[in-house]
């Protein structure tokens, strides 16, 4: 089995008490790998080392266009690595080599463009209102910034945190989910590769109920950007609170991906597909609720029925398989329970509804695809994140019901519109309540582009101009040019 170190202040340790933990490889449900399990002294260690290298003049010294031009080069580091990375992840979290593959190419893009706003963050001068006072604003980052991230993406969600915060001139204490901890690791080593000072990147692996609380509340922790489970998100925002911590938060949801009568049908099944059983269902913005026009019903059904017996479950690192495991064990536990939820519930299970057992599958954590027809709004299965392959119809009758449905649920991450009609597209952009609106596609984000949640689904953005906002601090300063400092004794 391979042994893996975390990285503290440019140095590959192992946890201070020596303890361990297996990671497992979700399609044949066995450890391959030994983890680092961080106690509260490792959390402190890192910390430190991030407060300290913040401090250093090797990283508060450089200018904002050679912090850019680490991260380019981490970004061709990254590019060459691709493919290492992308089996590493679908060893240790299932994901689909091909989509791997995909993500892993795309990725180096945030260093790139993170690191191109390096050098454009700019303060303003300000008119101010009183004679003789120049007045000006600086932008500055936060200082050490924890990264908390979940196992169903792993590169690519602390990618998204990692760039912008590094471009503002952060340094980071990332803590990978305790399923997925490995290629954050192999990760780590090209940071070291492409220069960055020892302590700007920390990795600590371990599990979230033992050190978690450290991470969050640490004093010298000066913002929190994470991404997981809404239960344990609102407990990071409750303990971030305590401290006066900024933090990001991205928190899965329950999006509606709507079919219009108007809609091209074949499109939006593919739509539908792509949005539910892509990844398993493991995303956030995976579109669990379908909901469909009435005059279309039963002939989109049909289709989608008949496109979805086509997918290939299987081994996730086989190039051609479209549908793979689960990523840990008590993730299957929860789709499986949920599946159960909604046949008592009197929902009409149409496709699927049990674990995968098919020789393809091996020992593997697999669900198969799951439809069920005739959901409720009111049901659990429409409103709770199941966080799987199984997807919900859900019939509605004209376009203020469907707003009603897509919106009636404590969560606004993602929808997804499938109509040919511009006005109807362009209602529904502006009605949705979602962080991001998809109209006749599913699925696509950018480095270029804000991403994040309304309600529920969590504060804050990531990616796009924006983001780089949520890693900084604006100072505003003030400089008397009158040369006449007044008697403080005498009211102006
Ligand atoms: O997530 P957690 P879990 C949803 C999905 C899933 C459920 C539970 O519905 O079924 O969450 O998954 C760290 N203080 N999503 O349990 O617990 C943890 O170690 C600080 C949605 O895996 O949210 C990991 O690094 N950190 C989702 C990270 O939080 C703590 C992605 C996420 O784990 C902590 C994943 C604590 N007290 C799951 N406890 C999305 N939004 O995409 C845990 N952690």
């Amino acid at each position: 089995m391979q042994s893996y170190r975390m990285l503290i202040a440019g140095e590959w340790v192992e946890a201070a008490s020596g303890a361990v933990f297996e990671t497992e490889n979700p399609f044949t449900g066995k450890p391959w790998a030994l983890i680092p399990r961080a106690g509260v002294a490792d959390v402190d260690k890192a910390v430190a080392a991030a407060q300290a290298a913040f401090r250093a003049p090797s990283w508060r010294g450089l200018s904002a266009s050679a912090r850019g031009a680490l991260l380019r080069k981490f970004a061709d580091l990254l590019a060459e690595d691709a493919e290492r990375l992308a089996r590493i992840e679908t060893q240790d979290n299932g994901k689909l080599i091909a989509e791997m593959r995909g993500q892993l190419r795309y990725m180096p893009q945030w260093y790139h463009y993170f690191a191109g706003l390096a050098d454009k963050i700019e303060g303003r001068v300000i008119p101010i209102d009183k004679p003789g006072v120049f007045n000006f604003t600086r932008e500055e980052p936060l200082g050490v910034v924890t990264a908390i991230t979940p196992w169903n993406s792993p590169l690519m969600l602390a990618t998204w945190k990692l760039a912008p915060a590094l471009a503002a001139g952060n340094t980071v204490v990332w803590k990978p989910s305790e399923y997925s901890s490995a290629s954050a690791l192999e990760f780590g080593k090209l940071f070291e590769k492409a220069g960055f000072p020892p302590g700007v990147v920390n990795i600590i692996t371990g599990f979230g109920n033992e050190i978690g609380e450290r991470l969050v509340s640490h004093p010298d922790v000066a913002k929190v950007a994470f991404t997981g489970g809404d239960r344990t998100g609102q407990g990071v925002y409750e303990l971030a609170a305590r401290s006066i911590k900024p933090v990001t938060l991205e928190l899965g949801g329950k999006s509606a991906n709507i079919v219009f009568d108007d809609a091209d049908l074949d499109d939006a099944v593919k739509g539908v597909v792509s949005g539910i059983f892509a990844a398993s269902g493991q995303t956030c913005i995976a579109g669990s609720r379908a909901l469909v026009h009435r005059a279309i019903h039963d002939a989109f059904v049909e289709k989608l029925l008949a496109f979805a017996r086509t997918a290939r479950i299987g081994d996730p690192a086989q190039d051609d398989t479209q549908v793979g495991p689960i990523t840990t064990k008590p993730q299957l536990a929860k789709v499986l329970d949920y599946i159960e939820i909604a046949k008592a519930e009197g929902a009409e299970l149409a496709l699927g509804g049990k674990r995968a057992v098919a020789a393809q599958c091996g020992e593997g954590w697999f669900v198969e695809p799951t439809i069920f027809t005739g959901v409720r709004p009111g049901m659990r299965i429409a409103q709770e994140e199941v966080f799987g392959p199984v997807l919900s119809i859900i019939p509605f009758e004209d376009d203020e019901e469907a707003i009603a449905i897509a919106n009636g649920t404590i969560y606004g991450l993602a929808a997804g519109v499938w109509t040919k009609s511009i006005n109807r597209a362009l209602t529904m952009s502006q009605r949705l309540e979602a962080g991001t609106v998809w109209i006749n596609t599913y699925r696509a984000t950018s480095y270029m582009s804000p991403f994040g949640g309304y309600k529920r689904s969590g504060i804050g953005r990531e990616s796009g101009l924006t983001a780089i906002r949520e890693y900084l601090q604006e100072k505003s300063v003030w400089i008397d040019i009158s040369g006449q400092v007044p008697n403080p004794f005498v009211q102006r």
